[in-house]
């Protein structure tokens, strides 16, 4: 891991160090092309070849439906079960928390706006498989759609080689009502959700994380669904000083680390020793770790930046608009208004990323690669449309008539002058 002295780098270095180096992949992006086109062509027909290419197994059909799911829940650990229930029950209430219905506002007497929420009826979520097989990521966006009321939630997540489910997503499955998972990975899971297949129910918007062909294919079918956000690698920006513990600083860039080898881990400590300790301690946790050849390769991408104050932090941590910042600081509370770019906050030494990741009640998909500049992680907010209603009485109508009028005859807009005029007549008793 570098280090780096604030003082000394140039504004240029500084936005060097801040931008995330994802070169656009050629190859990718016409792979994916390719599996996009015969999706839309062959639909299941499609999706089964692909199975068998990249998923090794021959499916006899694409989905698990409720029996078969409930049958797979019910071999899951009773520990796993209930920390399962647990986590559920936290982002249930932090995500119910999130409905609100606004106000009635008479922006003039007799005319009356406001807006209401409405479930976006279709919605496809994408749980990665494979290696990372992430139950969390599941609640994290099942539950959200279950609280807005979205209708159809269709599940895509890759076969294992026996072409069914781990047990911890069959039973979040079970969990959530969820009655089928569509054994269905990678980008020809994002098309099928895109165009729908035979069998794969078309979706309005999806959601979810994934690897590079996942990724790309979301950002490619863009012109035919909505999806939650841009995703890059995973990241965590730690600003620390020197009441921070430097092996749970040390824990916590691993915890990022071992997400994958493009994952960033970055230090920003006012300390020198923070920043000396908590390398020493990365590579003593790091050998533990049955990840530890990803987590390193992170970790020598990663970087750690000393700092004359904590002010100087924050100002690098928003230029850098990190997907997760820990302010590892007792000093966390003066912290808080300084933050304007970030996906989630971890406040305090006693509040690890991973919390958050799994349990706290707070969504992990949030914006990645410098994205959280514009865009907020998911949260119930995502899987609605919020729609806005007017109504005007006639004495609204005769009070903003006028202003109507004027700005469409000065857009030569005459039809949508009369609209106004031919009402105000009425109202006024003209004929
Ligand atoms: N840190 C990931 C979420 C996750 N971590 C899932 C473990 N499992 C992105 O926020
Ligand atoms: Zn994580």
């Amino acid at each position: 891991m570098k280090v780096y002295n604030y003082t000394g780098l140039s504004k240029q270095k500084v936005q060097e160090l801040c931008s995330r180096q994802i070169e656009d992949d050629k190859l990718v992006e016409e792979r994916v092309a390719e599996i996009i086109n015969s999706v839309k062509k062959d639909g299941d027909k499609a999706l089964y070849n692909f199975a068998k290419n990249f998923d090794k197994v021959e499916l006899e059909k694409l989905y698990l439906d409720a029996a078969e799911l409930k049958a797979i829940a019910a071999t899951i650990p009773v520990d796993a079960k209930n920390a399962i229930d647990t986590a559920y029950q936290n982002i249930k209430t932090f995500h119910q928390s999130q409905y609100k219905v606004e106000d009635k506002v008479e922006t003039m007497p007799g005319v009356v706006c406001w807006r209401e929420s409405r479930a976006i009826e279709k919605v496809g979520l994408y749980i990665p498989g494979g290696t990372a097989v992430l139950p969390s990521t599941f609640l994290m966006l099942a539950t959200p759609a279950l609280i807005a009321g979205c209708k159809e939630i269709v599940v895509c997540s890759p076969p294992q080689s026996d072409g069914r489910t781990n047990c911890y997503l069959a039973y979040c499955a079970v969990l959530l009502g969820i009655e089928k998972i569509y054994l269905v990975g990678g980008a020809q899971a994002v098309a099928a959700m895109a165009f729908g297949t035979e069998t794969v129910p078309q979706v309005y918007k999806i959601f979810g994380p994934g690897n590079r062909y996942v990724t790309t294919a979301k950002t490619m079918v863009q012109n035919k669904v909505a999806i939650d956000m841009p995703a890059g690698p995973s990241e965590v920006l730690v600003v620390a000083d020197d009441t921070a513990n430097p092996s749970f600083v040390a824990a916590d860039l691993l915890a990022q680390a071992e997400h994958g080898i493009d994952s960033q881990a970055v230090l920003v400590s006012t300390s020198n020793k923070i920043i000396s300790e908590t390398l020493k301690e990365i590579d003593i946790q790091l050998a533990n770790l049955s990840r530890r050849e990803i987590a390193a390769k992170a970790i020598n991408n990663s970087y750690a930046v000393l700092v004359d104050d904590l002010d100087t932090a924050m100002e690098f941590s928003n230029e850098y608009a990190p997907e997760h910042l820990i302010l590892a600081t007792e000093k966390f509370e003066s912290l808080i208004p300084l933050i304007i770019n970030a996906g989630s906050v971890f406040l305090g030494n006693l509040t690890p990323e991973s919390v958050g990741d799994y349990a706290s009640g707070t969504n992990h998909t949030l914006p990645t690669s410098g994205f959280a500049k514009a865009y907020s992680g998911v949260s119930l907010d995502a899987f609605v449309k919020k729609i806005t209603f007017q109504h005007l009485s006639p004495n609204g109508l005769k009070n903003i008539g006028p202003t109507v009028e004027v700005i469409a005859a000065a857009e030569g807009l005459d039809a949508h002058k009369n609209a106004v005029t031919i009402r105000l007549n009425k109202v006024e008793g003209i004929k």
